[in-house]
């Protein structure tokens, strides 16, 4: 694992472990023990699969079957497959199947397109992609077409569904797995290797541990209320650390509770499960959180099951926080997480106030939070500043990336989450700004430079910056401004086409195009975003 990404000192690890986080357990042997434990309850229901419900010893089988025939097929321990898939229960038989084998899952969301996905493939050197043949009207086989050409040790390409060119999942043989061999993972071996939203030309990989996260996950039950009676409803996409992870479906596979997994996150699809399956918890980012509200005033169904609702990925109004719990009839829990591993929770016997103006506290005692100024010196305590944190589930560097890792790290060790926030003295954290480049629209993270990137290969294209500007729905969108090359003209949507078609996921496409003939500086000469943003003025174009 050190070559690939810096780890947690000894002395660090050994008193994590001798606290009780780390228990040398790996995802495959959690599994194995729920399967033992609870082999009829159902772990996974998937209403899009035709309502299939396995059980805790269907999926576990499922997983070390799969596991056999991926091994014959020449994945290993190690190896990276980039795993593309909506919410359907093959997503959970497939990662458990790598985790057993210990080969490492690169969790891709089913919005990401070839800039993406070319390089989570060629920059992991992953071995296979897992994808399903269409979502929501597109069909990923052509994008596993274009993806294989850029990325040569890509060698399988598996396709939940039709195949077409490609390899189905169903065909690979599923033998009865023999007794597992001695070369499976370790506990302390990463477990797969999660996004980030990143704010830099190239999307960040994240290495995460089988002992760390785990810990995050029991964690998480404790304080979410988390049982082997809780279901939660998948409604964000499935690979995404928050519904994975907080507590998420890991969190309740975990806990032997069930998961059920949502299709679309909107109501007209959602409330009709959560009234038949008995929902009693789920995860929403703020705008979804404020339409279920709207919904639920006059949805016809039954939505009394549900007990937790959490709320995150983005700022939270207090205004919208106060709404939430009343009309879902449910505890607000507020969650800040990152993919890079520090999450908080509002704890669900915290007062009112708490719960509606905080974004919670973190999950460990043994979890560091410093807030410093621009010079990494602690502010006034209560004063905001930069959120800077350690701990026995936060990484201590990107996977494979040495230079950026001495930027987003402190010598000692503490990650820079780029948050701007403060500590009440309850020791709660209140979100108040970011100070890293990257927009959050509505939850999904926006680099701006990866965008800036794509926007100067337009031939008609100087300069561009690309920043967020307030939005009432998702609290930020983004807006390109370009100064264009002398003589040249474009028009908004050409170049908004022109982002779509090199490949870049939909939500990175600018919102608004804005022309300007130069940009405001600062003192020292860099382009000013924060004076960008004020001078949004004219109404947006189309
Ligand atoms: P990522 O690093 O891509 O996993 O995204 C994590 C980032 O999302 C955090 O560093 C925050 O900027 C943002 N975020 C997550 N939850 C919240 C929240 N409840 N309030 C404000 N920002 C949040
Ligand atoms: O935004 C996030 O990345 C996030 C939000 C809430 C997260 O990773 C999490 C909880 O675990």
């Amino acid at each position: 694992m050190s070559v690939d990404a810096p780890t947690w000192p000894a002395d660090f690890a050994a008193r994590y472990r001798a606290a009780g986080y780390w228990q040398g357990e790996t995802f495959g042997q959690m599994l194995r023990a729920r399967a033992v434990q609870y082999p009829d309850r159902v772990a996974v229901v998937d209403p899009a699969g035709a309502g299939r419900r396995w059980t805790y010893a269907e999926l576990d089988r499922r997983a070390d079957r799969l596991a056999a025939g991926l091994r014959d097929s020449g994945i290993g321990r190690g190896d990276r497959v980039v795993v593309q898939l909506p919410n359907v229960a093959e997503f959970f038989e497939v990662v458990f199947a790598l985790f057993r084998i210990g080969a490492l899952p690169v969790f891709a969301l089913p919005a990401h397109r070839e800039v993406e996905i070319g390089y989570f493939c060629s920059f992991s050197e992953a071995v296979a992609y897992v994808i399903a043949d269409h979502h929501e009207g597109f069909d990923y086989r052509g994008l596993a077409a274009k993806v294989k050409e850029q990325a040569p040790t890509l060698r399988h390409v598996f396709v939940v569904g039709e195949p077409g060119e490609h390899t189905a999942l169903s065909a690979v043989p599923r033998e009865p797995a023999g007794p597992a061999g001695p070369d499976g993972p370790q506990a302390s071996d990463l477990a797969f290797l999660q996004l980030s939203g990143g704010s830099t030309g190239v999307p960040k990989l994240i290495p995460r541990t089988h002992d760390d996260y785990l810990y995050s996950l029991r964690g998480s039950n404790e304080i979410c209320a988390v049982d082997e009676d809780s279901v939660y409803l998948v409604v964000l996409p499935a690979a995404h650390n928050f519904p994975l992870s907080s507590p998420g479906s890991l969190g309740i596979l975990c806990a032997g509770g069930r998961v059920v997994l949502c299709p679309a996150p909107a109501p007209e699809t959602a409330f009709p499960l959560i009234e038949g399956e008995g929902v009693t918890i789920t995860g929403l980012v703020p705008p979804l959180a404020l339409v279920w509200t709207e919904a639920a005033r006059s949805a016809p169904h039954d939505l009394s099951s549900l007990d937790v609702l959490l709320v995150g990925g983005a700022k939270l109004s207090e205004a919208a926080a106060r709404r939430v719990g009343p009309a879902l009839d449910c505890t607000l829990q507020q969650v800040f997480g990152m993919a890079e591993g520090l999450v908080n929770y509002t704890r669900l016997d915290d007062d009112e106030e708490t719960i509606l103006t905080t974004q919670g506290r973190p999950i460990s005692p043994d979890d560091e939070i410093r807030i410093v100024d621009d010079e990494d010196e602690d502010v006034t305590p209560g004063e905001p500043g930069h959120l800077l944190t350690r701990g026995p589930y936060t990484i201590r560097g990107y996977w494979r990336a040495p230079e950026h890792n001495e930027r987003s790290f402190t010598r000692d060790g503490f990650y820079r989450t780029g948050d701007i926030a403060r500590a009440t003295p309850s020791g709660h954290l209140v979100v108040e700004g970011r100070a890293k480049d990257q927009i959050n629209r509505g939850g999904e993270k926006i680099a701006a430079e990866e965008v800036e990137n794509v926007i100067l290969g337009h031939p008609a294209v100087h300069d561009v910056s690309v920043v967020s500007v307030p939005d009432d729905y998702l609290g930020e969108r983004t807006c390109a401004y370009v100064i264009l090359r002398e003589a040249a003209e474009l028009r908004p949507a050409a170049l908004r086409r022109f982002v779509r078609e090199r490949g870049l996921a939909a939500y990175k496409v600018p919102d608004r195009v804005e022309f300007v003939d130069v940009f405001p500086h600062t003192g020292v000469g860099k382009v000013s975003k924060k004076d960008l943003r004020t001078t949004v003025t004219r109404p947006a174009h189309p």
